[in-house]
């Protein structure tokens, strides 16, 4: 079932520090029972080795995601089982679902409406198997390219009202081409003092069109929680306090200080916040988009020749509430 997903197998069942609490008690029984709970320790921890060889993954989660072996998205999913992975994703932020192996179109877009609507803002590649799937790849004829790569971002902050999940999965898998993702709420918490109080005064103004100020610092419309709103390749400015007389928006030098050091922060302390997905054949991820940032890696732009065809498919489900500090 769902519930033993691997992540939490490790994390709650299998944890070297929970085993170790165990044989201290073990010690102070002296009886058989003592003897028969030593044993079972120890099988435990026999088996936390070998889990933690066999799901590599879990190492590079850091502490959130969540990844789901026992679900086959293809099937029919019960009710039950949608309404867990709608709260997991909140929950986790990130969810991946291991050995789905090709998931159609058809169905990619079905399982995208039990969070709600599509909206479909990019450009129609010719080879997409449907016309809410976004079709990414390192060859142009296959799908478009160079996307993601402008620096970290979350889907859809040019929309008055954000993309609230990006839905991807990979078919047909190169060498090398990792997505890179940050918790937003983790990052928040992990600024200096100083750092956080002038990122809750600050507002991106979009480079499209409607050039619209969202706030960087807002709570989450699901959780509460604090999180951002950002796309550090679509920004033409940031409004400091916006919306009172205080208000002035930045010049390009300003801003792109500003980026940077958003930058800086999401990938300090050697990217400890970060983590890079390895794609394999038959993953499928589910991102709470407003709650984790993400961008594509450098690698995702190699030719062909050099590490295979990359073929990524994205929905992005509508967003329903426009950013607010209220
Ligand atoms: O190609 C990737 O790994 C991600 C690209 C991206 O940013 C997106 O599809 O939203
Ligand atoms: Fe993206």
């Amino acid at each position: 079932m769902y519930e033993t997903s691997t992540y939490e197998l490790k994390e709650q069942m299998y944890s070297p520090v929970q085993v170790g609490r165990k044989v201290l008690v073990v010690n102070s029984l002296g009886s058989e029972l003592s003897y028969l709970f030593f044993m079972f320790t120890l099988i435990m921890l026999i088996l936390d080795r070998i889990l933690q060889n066999s799901y590599f993954h879990f190492d590079d989660m850091k502490t959130y995601g969540k990844i789901v072996t026992d679900v086959n998205l293809s099937d029919a999913v019960s009710d039950d089982v949608i309404e867990k992975i709608k709260k997991d994703v909140h929950e986790h932020v990130l969810l991946i679902f291991k050995n789905q192996g090709i998931v159609s179109g058809e169905r990619h877009v079905e399982i995208s409406k039990w969070f709600g609507d599509l909206e479909s803002t990019f450009y129609k590649h010719p080879r997409s198997p449907h016309p809410d799937v976004f079709r990414v790849s390192n060859n142009e004829e296959e799908g478009c390219t160079n996307v993601g790569r402008t620096g970290w971002h979350i889907d859809g902050s040019f929309m008055t009202e954000p993309f609230r999940f990006s839905l991807y999965h990979m078919v047909a898998v190169p060498k090398s081409g990792d997505t890179a993702f940050v918790p937003l709420t983790k990052l928040i918490e992990s600024l200096q003092p100083d750092v956080r109080a002038r990122w809750e005064r600050l507002y991106m103004v979009s480079d499209r069109r409607l050039k619209l100020k969202h706030p960087l610092i807002y709570s989450h419309p699901v959780t509460k929680k604090p999180t951002l709103c950002f796309h550090l390749g679509m920004t033409d400015a940031f409004a400091w306090d916006a919306g009172t007389d205080k208000e002035r928006i930045t010049e390009w030098p300003e801003t792109k200080h500003i980026l940077t050091e958003i930058h800086q922060e999401i990938e300090k302390n050697n990217r400890e916040l970060v983590y890079s997905h390895k794609w394999e054949q038959g993953d499928f991820i589910i991102s709470d988009n407003l709650a984790v940032g993400h961008e594509a890696t450098p690698e995702t732009q190699l030719p062909v020749s050099q590490v295979g065809l990359r073929i990524l498919h994205r929905t992005t489900v509508k967003g329903t509430e426009k950013p607010s500090k209220s």
